[in-house]
Order: C-alpha cells, then sequence, then structure tokens
C-alpha cells in the first residue's frame, strides 16, 4: 500500500500540518516535525515510537537507521518512508536523528508521574494462574529483541504459554518478585512494566527517565529501582503499582552529576547497590526493613550511604555473602575488589581491557569458591580464587565473549563467542580441569549466545540470535538437542527459580 501521511496521521487519529515547498536541501528538522514528530515526540523524547537522541540511539549503526527510515520496521508502527521521501531526505534525517538536540532534554517528577500507568491495581486480578504447568517456579521468561516482544515458556515441557509485546529495546535482565508471580522489565527508552505471570496482563507501567540501564527488584520485592544515563537519576518505585517514591539526583561529593551504569540488589544488606559512571563512588540505598504501614511509603524510610571508592567503578560483580564487589576500574586499567563493609579497596585484579563482569559466574573448585567472566575485547575467560583473589588461569576461547552460564547441579559452565568470525560458536567449559571440552556450533554464520538452565540444572535453553533465529532445547549433561522453538532475536532468558533464588551460576 503507498503510505500518505495522511495515513498516519489518520491511523493515530491526528492531524498532520501540510508540508511547505522544500528548499533544494532537504531541512531534517523540518522533515522530522512533518513526519516523525507525531511517534517519536517533538522534543525526541519518544512516544509510540522510541526516543531518538543520540545516546539511545547509540546502538543503531546509522546505516541501520538509513534502512530503518526508508524500509521502515517489520511488526511495529513504523512506516516505509521510502514511498514517500527521496534518498536526500531520509539521508538527512538519518543524519540529524544522530545530533544532539538544541536544548537539553529533561525528565521530571511530574514527566514520571504522567506518563505512569495502571491496568490492574495491585490486589485486584485472580491469586490461581490462569494456565496449568507442573511448576510455576520452572518458568522462563524470554526477551525478544528481534520484534519487541516477550515469551513466557514451561520450562518442563519447554512450551509458549504466550507471548506479548514489550517496550522498544528492554535490557538488562527482567527482575521478579521473590515469589515469582510479577516480572519487571526495563527498556533503553526508560520504561518500567509490571507484568503478572499467573494473569498474563501488563498490570503497571512508568517511563522513569529517557535513557534508562537497568532495573533491580528488592529482595522482599516491595520496591523497584531504576538507574538511568538521562537525566542523571536515581528512580525509586512502589514495586506495586510502580507509583514514584523519589527520583534521586546522582550528585557525588565532589559536586559533579554522574550517570549510573547500572542497579543492582544486594539481598543480605537489605540494600540496592548503584554503579556509578562519572564519579568515584559506590552508592547504596537500603530499603525499610518492615514496609512502611499504609499505603504510603517514605522515602525518608531510605538510608542512601555513599561510599568513596578507590576509582571509578563499573559492571559489578558481587560475592555470595554481598561483601565484595568487583568493579572494572575506569580506562580499562584492571578490576578492582571493594570492600563494603570496610569501604576499602583489598585486591587489583589483573582484568586489564574490557572484563564483562555483570555476565561473571562462580562455583566451588577443590573446596575454594571461584568467579570467572568473559571478556569482551579478548577471547579469553578469566578464573580467580576468591579467597584470596588470585588469578587462577585465563582459560583461551575462539573470541571475546558476552554472556558465561552454569548451574550449581552442573559440571559445565558455558561460555559465547559473541564478536568476531567466530560468533556461532559456543563453549562448553568443565568447571573442574577448567578445559574446553566441547565446542558447539548450533547454526554455522549465526551467533549462538547466551544459555539458561532450567531449575534443577538438568536441562537448557541456548538462543540462535538471529531476527529468523530459535532457542535450543539441550540436556545439560549429554547436550543432546531435545527441541527448537523458532523466535525473532531471543537475547536472554531468565528462570525464576535461577533467579529468584540468586543461583550461583546465574546472573541477578
Ligand atoms: Fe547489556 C545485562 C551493560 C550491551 C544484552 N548489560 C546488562 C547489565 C549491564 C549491561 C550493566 C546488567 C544489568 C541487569 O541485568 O539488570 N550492555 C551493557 C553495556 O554497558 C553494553 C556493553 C553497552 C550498552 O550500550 O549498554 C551492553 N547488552 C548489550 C548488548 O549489545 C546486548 C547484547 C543486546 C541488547 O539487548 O542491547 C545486551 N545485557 C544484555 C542482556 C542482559 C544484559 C541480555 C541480561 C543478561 C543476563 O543474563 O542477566
Amino acid at each position: 500500500m503507498k503510505l500518505s501521511r495522511l495515513f498516519i496521521g489518520g491511523l493515530l487519529g491526528l492531524t498532520v500540518p501540510a508540508i511547505p515547498a522544500l528548499a533544494d536541501e532537504p531541512d531534517a528538522n523540518v522533515l522530522y516535525n512533518h513526519h516523525c514528530a507525531i511517534c517519536h515526540g517533538v522534543s525526541r523524547l519518544g512516544g509510540i515510537g522510541p526516543a531518538l537522541l543520540p545516546d539511545n540511539l547509540s546502538r543503531l549503526k546509522h546505516a541501520e537507521a538509513v534502512e530503518v527510515i526508508r524500509d521502515g520496521r517489520a511488526a511495529t508502527q513504523m512506516p516505509a518512508y521510502g514511498e514517500l521521501l527521496g534518498e536526500a531526505e531520509i539521508a538527512a534525517l538519518a543524519e540529524w536523528i544522530y545530533e544532539p538536540p538544541e536544548v537539553e532534554p529533561s525528565w521530571t517528577d511530574e514527566d514520571i508521574l504522567a506518563s505512569h500507568v495502571v491496568n490492574h491495581a495491585y490486589g485486584t486480578l485472580p491469586d490461581e494462574p490462569v494456565f496449568e504447568v507442573e511448576d510455576l517456579k520452572n518458568l522462563f521468561i524470554v526477551v525478544e529483541i528481534g520484534d519487541h516482544h516477550v515469551s513466557l515458556l514451561d520450562g518442563d515441557r519447554f512450551e509458549r504459554i504466550t507471548r506479548f509485546p514489550s517496550r522498544y529495546a528492554l535490557h538488562g535482565g527482567p527482575k521478579y518478585t521473590p515469589d515469582g508471580r510479577y516480572v519487571f522489565f526495563g527498556s533503553r527508552d526508560g520504561w518500567v512494566t509490571k507484568y503478572d505471570i499467573y494473569n498474563l496482563e501488563v498490570t503497571a507501567e512508568v517511563r522513569a527517565g529517557i535513557n534508562m540501564r537497568n532495573i533491580a527488584v528488592s529482595a522482599d520485592g516491595n520496591y523497584v529501582l531504576a538507574g538511568n544515563y538521562l537525566p542523571h537519576t536515581l528512580v525509586l518505585l512502589d514495586a506495586r503499582n510502580l507509583e514514584l517514591i523519589a527520583s534521586i539526583p546522582v550528585e557525588g561529593l565532589n559536586g559533579e552529576t554522574s550517570r549510573v551504569s547500572a542497579v543492582y540488589t544486594a539481598p543480605p544488606r537489605n540494600s540496592f547497590v548503584a554503579a556509578l559512571r562519572d564519579i568515584p563512588e559506590v552508592w547504596e540505598i537500603r530499603w525499610p526493613e518492615e514496609r512502611a504501614a499504609g499505603d504510603e511509603a517514605l522515602v525518608g524510610d531510605f538510608a542512601l550511604h555513599r561510599m568513596e571508592a578507590p576509582d571509578y567503578l563499573d559492571d559489578f560483580f558481587f560475592d555470595m555473602e554481598y561483601r565484595y564487589l568487583v568493579g572494572a576500574a575506569r580506562g580499562g586499567k584492571g578490576g578492582q575488589v571493594f570492600d563494603m563493609d570496610e569501604e576499602v579497596k583489598v585486591a587489583d585484579l589483573p582484568l586489564e581491557g574490557m572484563p564483562h563482569l555483570g555476565a561473571g559466574i562462580t562455583w566451588e573448585l577443590d573446596g575454594r569458591r571461584v568467579m570467572a567472566m568473559p571478556h569482551i575485547d579478548k577471547g579469553q575467560v578469566s578464573v580467580f580464587d576468591m579467597t584470596d583473589w588470585s588469578l587462577i588461569t585465563h582459560i583461551e576461547t575462539d573470541g571475546p565473549g558476552f554472556f558465561m552460564r552454569s548451574h550449581e547441579n552442573s559440571p559445565y559452565a558455558w561460555v559465547d563467542v559473541f564478536f568476531g568470525p567466530n560468533h556461532d560458536r559456543i563453549h562448553v567449559i568443565d568447571k573442574q580441569s577448567l578445559e574446553i571440552v566441547e565446542t558447539l556450533i548450533p547454526e554455522p554464520g549465526k551467533t549462538a549466545a547466551h544459555v539458561e538452565f532450567d531449575r534443577r540444572g538438568e536441562t537448557l535453553l541456548l538462543s540462535v540470535w538471529d531476527d529468523d533465529g530459535y532457542l535450543l532445547w539441550l540436556d545439560a549433561n549429554t547436550l543432546e538437542e531435545l527441541g527448537r522453538m523458532p523466535m525473532k532475536r531471543p537475547s536472554g532468558k531468565y528462570n525464576v527459580w535461577n533467579k529468584t533464588q540468586y543461583e550461583e551460576g546465574t546472573s541477578h
């Protein structure tokens, strides 16, 4: 069908002004206001479509932007403007959206409140699941970033229970409430979505920022914390209906404000821990151990503790007791172990370059607890003794990896080869010998990545990370294939039991 401006306006029930005659050089600003602002917002903060600001677009290559404007995006409301605009106009638009806006965008408490939607108030939906499975704790949530959907799977029968649209570009692991009934998603554009797994319904949504990193849910399930790049804030929400409790400006002891790299939950400390990008501090926010009576949760109940760090620390890994955090120092200078009780650095780790600490896992080896993580810039998995922080070995792999996974009951740790020519490979490492014992290539030429085990560690799911991709279901011991399910670029997958139990082989 030939696309027309009226078509888009009609679709959205909006009136689109007539286009003035264009000068020889396409004026991208004018083009944007006529064609894009309706869905992406007058200030480019997003609306029906995603935000079109340089930071939000950092992951979209320029050529892809041209393609999306020209050809549209399948399974979304983004139409193909190639039928309406010339190549020069498309090129001008694609160029322009990567330029910073004249006025720095802001996102205030009023904006957060105005974005808040409650579809089903907490406590109004039935407590019994609307589907039947053997084990509610062995469900998986799978994020499909190819067309921005989420699938819910029965982990015993490897069957899809439902598939529903998500916000654009979810990032970071979805987080469950401790009982596994609700799951929260965070999108790069700042949306936090609460989903009731038992009723298969989105219950509430709120936009916490313009460019968000990830979310964390308190171990008691009462609070959600979102960490933003833009604005420089932490946003604390009541988990019941995602009401705003407080947005906390991130300003360091030196007066500088900072982006938040990521937020984490530290269950034994009853706290959230925030990694900050631009100031050498680690922030800890303790949640109230007893929730305030009545409906109102007070920000005064939350204790913010700022710890001066020895360096800018990013991308954390925690020990099982959440006393020590391992962070990557700025500029690829190595890793540092920070004791959060004593607030001192206790070790330097030879982790130069780009270790992916967030993907780290831990297990027992000869009576010692070890941690292992891949590197984004080299083909290595580094293994450390966590009792004295000494390096045990670097395991050579076929290329840089992104994700690592295991399970307490599995003898193997899995690491993908996410980058480079061997991105279709995935290694299986023997956790005792620290040798690669198998390298699988599920589909030549297509990226194989991100493993998650079932709750018992007997089977696992593995992604073929492609728009026409699929999930593989494997026997975790024999590595035999048990099934396949087509999916649109399935990225992360998250088992309810493993996540809610903070299983040692999975991300937290
Ligand atoms: Fe992620 C988790 C940071 C790029 C997919 N990623 C995380 C977490 C952090 C992080 C701090 C842990 C938060 C959590 O789970 O709550 N990611 C970063 C980056 O700094 C980086 C390198 C650059 C960026 O632009 O943000 C980055 N991440 C990517 C991707 O390109 C990936 C592959 C595709 C995508 O969706 O954008 C990607 N990141 C993921 C996934 C997780 C994740 C699937 C959750 C992993 C898990 O198993 O828990």
